[in-house]
């Protein structure tokens, strides 16, 4: 099974660095505007960009992939909200299991539909535990998935999943409070996560400015994930002073 992504990403935060992963969902772009926020994006110092949604109505997918990957020269890995969402023309797939939540379909039957076309179209599969936290309001992620958060204020509940997830061999970790969350993931859960494991920790969700990012750095995360910031009107100013605080790390 292919592993070079899953190694590039180890590769760039050796040494104690973090990377900046931008998120970008097709329902929100058209394929031409995608692709220009995508160069825009490593522009400003992405290392990733991911694409996915927790819904997708919009029928351009597999074209907004292609348009990403030539327009930029970063990994372009996809963030499915199920097994509808691939594409052969990324470079992989974060393999959610949402370890948080108690959905059958979401811990491992879309992973069934979707294991053999990853197999056919030959993309690299990257486990992660996707664990949703409580963020002040129901995030699509839990409304559609129709799984609980995790607590926010049971940092020691969200170490264990973590650590379950390590145990079964998921190369990754992804601390969501969701897409526009009110209140990004707290620096205790992401301590308490940080203390159980050694996999990579990836945060994201209501990351709007350069001190959130660096308050979840500090409390030990590996990468940081914006999405909906891009949209902000000066939104590619606040994601060049994300991408400078992440880059200070390990230095
Ligand atoms: C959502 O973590 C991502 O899955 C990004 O969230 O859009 O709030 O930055 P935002």
């Amino acid at each position: 099974m292919k592993r070079e992504i899953l190694d590039s990403i180890l590769k760039k935060l050796s040494g104690g660095r973090r990377c900046y992963w931008v998120l970008l969902d097709p329902d929100d772009f058209t394929v031409e505007k995608g692709a220009e926020v995508a160069a825009e994006s490593q522009k400003c110092g992405a290392d990733a960009i991911l694409v996915g949604g927790s819904l997708l109505y919009s029928n351009h997918f597999d074209a907004f992939v292609s348009s990403l990957k030539k327009a930029v020269s970063i990994p372009v890995i996809l963030f499915p909200g199920d097994a509808t969402q691939l594409s052969s023309a990324a470079d992989a797939l974060l393999y959610l299991s949402l370890v948080s939540g108690r959905n059958p379909m979401n811990l491992i039957g879309e992973h069934v539909k979707a294991a053999p076309v990853i197999r056919e179209i030959g993309i690299e599969p990257v486990a992660t535990a996707y664990m949703l936290v409580e963020s002040g309001s129901v995030s699509s992620v839990e409304f559609i998935s129709n799984t609980r958060p995790l607590p926010r204020n049971k940092p020691a509940i969200a170490a264990a999943h973590a650590l379950a997830a390590q145990y079964m061999g998921m190369s990754l970790v992804y601390l969501e409070a969701g897409s526009g969350a009110v209140q990004s993931v707290p620096p205790e859960v992401i301590r308490a996560v940080r203390s159980q494991v050694e996999i990579p920790i990836i945060v994201g969700g209501g990351i709007r400015d350069a001190a959130t990012a660096k308050e979840k750095l500090e409390a030990g995360a590996d990468i940081i994930v914006t999405g909906n910031v891009l949209k902000n009107k000066d939104g590619i100013g606040i994601m060049r002073e994300i991408a400078a605080v992440v880059k200070s790390f390990g230095l």
